[in-house]
């Protein structure tokens, strides 16, 4: 059965490109609640774990390093269907293939430099927001 929540991340491009508020506002109107929140960094070390399911890609080594550019936004995002409605507001990897009006289409500069990343099935939701958040039964 699918659950209700998602796990995102506003990635260091979107950040250092002032887009924070922007990006939180519209996931806030498209009807998601959050649920946790947080501004950190990740090393290349944490970046590489986060990421492992990719390491036998040939972007590997690029993603890793810029994800640990400069700092992200984590959050976990509740709403019924939260998967599927989440990966429609964000839109395609590749920014040049995101539908009009989608975060990706709006803030993303490349496929590697693509703003926010948004979970792709109710596990690995829960694995990703694990990674960054813990006592999440009290919300
Ligand atoms: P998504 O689920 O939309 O985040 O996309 P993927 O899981 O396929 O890819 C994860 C991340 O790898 C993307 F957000 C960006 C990066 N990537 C590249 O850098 N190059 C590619 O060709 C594909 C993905």
């Amino acid at each position: 059965m699918a659950t209700n929540r998602t796990f995102t991340m506003i990635k260091p491009d979107a950040v250092s490109n002032g887009h924070i508020g922007a990006i939180l506002n519209d996931i806030t109107s498209a009807g998601f609640k959050i649920i946790a929140l947080k501004y950190t960094r990740l090393t290349n070390e944490t970046a590489g774990a986060f990421y492992a399911v990719h390491k036998e890609r040939g972007f590997f080594g690029e993603l890793v390093d810029f994800m640990s550019s400069g700092p992200i936004i984590a959050a976990i995002l509740e709403k019924d269907n939260a998967i599927e409605d989440f990966r429609k507001l964000i839109g395609a990897t590749d920014p040049t293939k995101a539908e009009q009006g989608t975060i990706r289409n709006k803030y993303a500069k490349s496929i590697e430099a693509n703003a926010v990343h948004g979970s792709d099935s109710d596990e690995n939701a829960q694995i990703e927001g694990n990674f960054f958040f813990s006592g999440l039964e009290r919300f």
